[in-house]
């Protein structure tokens, strides 16, 4: 067999998410998003105002480290940096109509950061963070307004970082709205009161204005590449029984769905006869279907865990948006979320096949809760083998997809230095090849600390995964 060999251009890096890292969330004009009043994640109730126990308010302080973090990025041999840009610190309400210019000179100063070191930044433009005056006043993407809204925000991004930014997403995992409407989609109306045709008018809205987006970044930067996002999870019938293969098959359409639109640019046939069986019925205004023929340049995604599906009662599994059976064969982290590095080349050989488009893991990692302990030379340091023995796992998977022939651009770990976790907002489920000390209490010095990840990860980058 081959032995597994990266491209020389492979984007090897690290992502993050500006309400997971960045804090200061009230500084320099920034105005309030949803983040800032769901201290408890997705599980816990908002809040009427930000509260003291909410851990996105600091996070990890990124808004005034950025330097030095980006610095230690830069020595692990970052390729690419993906951030989001934080909506409410551009456009403090949203439906603003001048930006905020100090939240626009904040990430000037985070790409000059990158270009210092030759990194290429890969920016999100809408990371769960929708300002909170859209939800409130406007229970978000339920709202045909907001396409308008994020369009101005992608003008204004796209005028200001043109020739500087080569590589966008449009929304993160855009799927997630079907699970989590308020994080997602800036939805108030509570889960269980949102009718399907709701959230699927919702959903109708954001893959307008992804497309759209995808149009304005062509004209308005010529070279750019414009990716989806989505996360991913391959669905496996939980037994061999033809029922089980077919609800895994529905299962992963409803899914992947996202995908086939913002990539083939209509909606499948299979996903127009669930709506019809469900009696939604998307409202489309003149010139939809022509704006979503505005299809994407890559595919990116998430990638954690894999589910099992099958019509029987079952034994659930524990995600961080999507669930599914229990998988007997799979070990899982300790927040129960089954591990799984094969589903990550089951993945990519789907995507691939379905679309031909270039695909660009975006987010892969382990969650895990970390001990610092003193690394003998005076400082102190996490011995984090569980991480590394994750992280090349998967990507010894990577490579064997590459094997397949899978064209792939590039991947970034999640939270490449702790950040506060977006399903529970703890601090403690740590990604990080950087321990950050700080603690869900609120205490902690926000020295930076580098675990072993950070220098295998390092030598992954330096010998372009020769030794992984
Ligand atoms: C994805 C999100 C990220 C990130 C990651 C890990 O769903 O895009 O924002 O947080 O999952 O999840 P968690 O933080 O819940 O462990």
């Amino acid at each position: 067999m081959k032995p597994i060999q990266f491209p020389e251009n492979f984007l090897w890096g690290g992502a993050t998410a500006a309400n997971q890292c960045e804090g200061a969330y009230n500084e320099d004009g920034k105005g309030l998003s949803i983040q800032d009043i769901m201290p408890h994640g997705i599980k816990g109730e908002p809040t009427a105002e930000p509260t003291p126990d909410n851990m996105k308010l600091v996070a990890i302080d990124f808004y005034h480290h950025y330097k030095a973090d980006i610095k230690l990025f830069a020595e692990m041999g970052f390729k690419v940096f993906r951030f989001s840009m934080a909506w409410s610190r551009i456009f403090p309400n949203g439906d603003d109509t001048t930006p905020n210019e100090k939240g626009l000179q904040f990430y000037d100063n985070v790409i000059a950061e990158c270009e210092k070191y030759g990194i290429e930044p890969l920016v999100t433009i809408s990371h769960y963070e929708t300002p909170l005056n859209l939800a409130k006043e406007y229970d978000g993407w339920h709202s045909r307004k907001l396409i308008d809204f994020y369009l101005n925000f992608c003008k204004v991004l796209f005028a200001r970082y043109k020739g500087r930014v080569k590589y966008w997403l449009t929304f993160n995992e855009i799927n997630s709205i079907l699970h989590s409407p308020l994080m997602s989609g800036g939805i108030m109306t509570p889960m269980d009161k949102l009718t399907q045709q709701d959230l699927y008018q919702a959903i109708h809205h954001e893959l307008v204005a992804s497309a759209k987006a995808v149009k304005l970044a062509h004209e308005m930067m010529p070279g750019a590449m414009v990716g989806c996002m989505i996360l991913a999870m391959p669905t496996y019938p939980l037994t061999p029984n033809p029922d089980d293969v077919l609800a895994a098959l529905k299962t992963e359409q409803k899914n992947y769905f996202f995908g086939d639109v913002q990539a083939r640019g209509y909606y499948p046939k299979y996903l127009n006869d669930y709506l019809d069986e469900q009696g939604v019925h998307i409202q489309m205004k003149p010139g939809d279907e022509e704006a979503l023929k505005n299809t994407v340049d890559f595919i990116s995604f998430s990638y954690y865990v894999s589910a099992c599906e099958t019509t029987k009662p079952y034994i659930p599994s524990e995600g961080n948006l999507l669930g599914g059976a229990k998988n007997p064969y799979l070990k899982e982290s300790e927040w129960g979320w089954q591990i799984d590095p094969v589903g990550l080349r089951v993945v990519l050989n789907e995507y691939y096949d379905r679309y031909q488009k270039p695909l660009f893991i975006v987010e892969n990692g382990l969650g895990a809760v970390d001990k610092l302990v003193p690394d003998g030379k005076g400082s102190y340091t996490v011995h984090d083998d569980y991480r590394i023995d994750y992280m090349r796992r998967h990507l010894i998977e990577v490579g064997n997809a590459l094997r397949d022939g899978v064209d792939i651009m590039g991947y970034t770990s999640w939270g490449c230095i702790d950040l506060v976790s977006a399903s529970t907002a703890q601090l403690k489920k740590r990604y990080g090849f950087i321990y950050v000390d700080r603690n869900d209490d609120g205490t902690g010095t926000l020295e930076r600390y580098k675990k072993d990840s950070f220098y295998w990860y390092q030598n992954v980058i330096k010998t372009n995964g020769v030794c992984l």
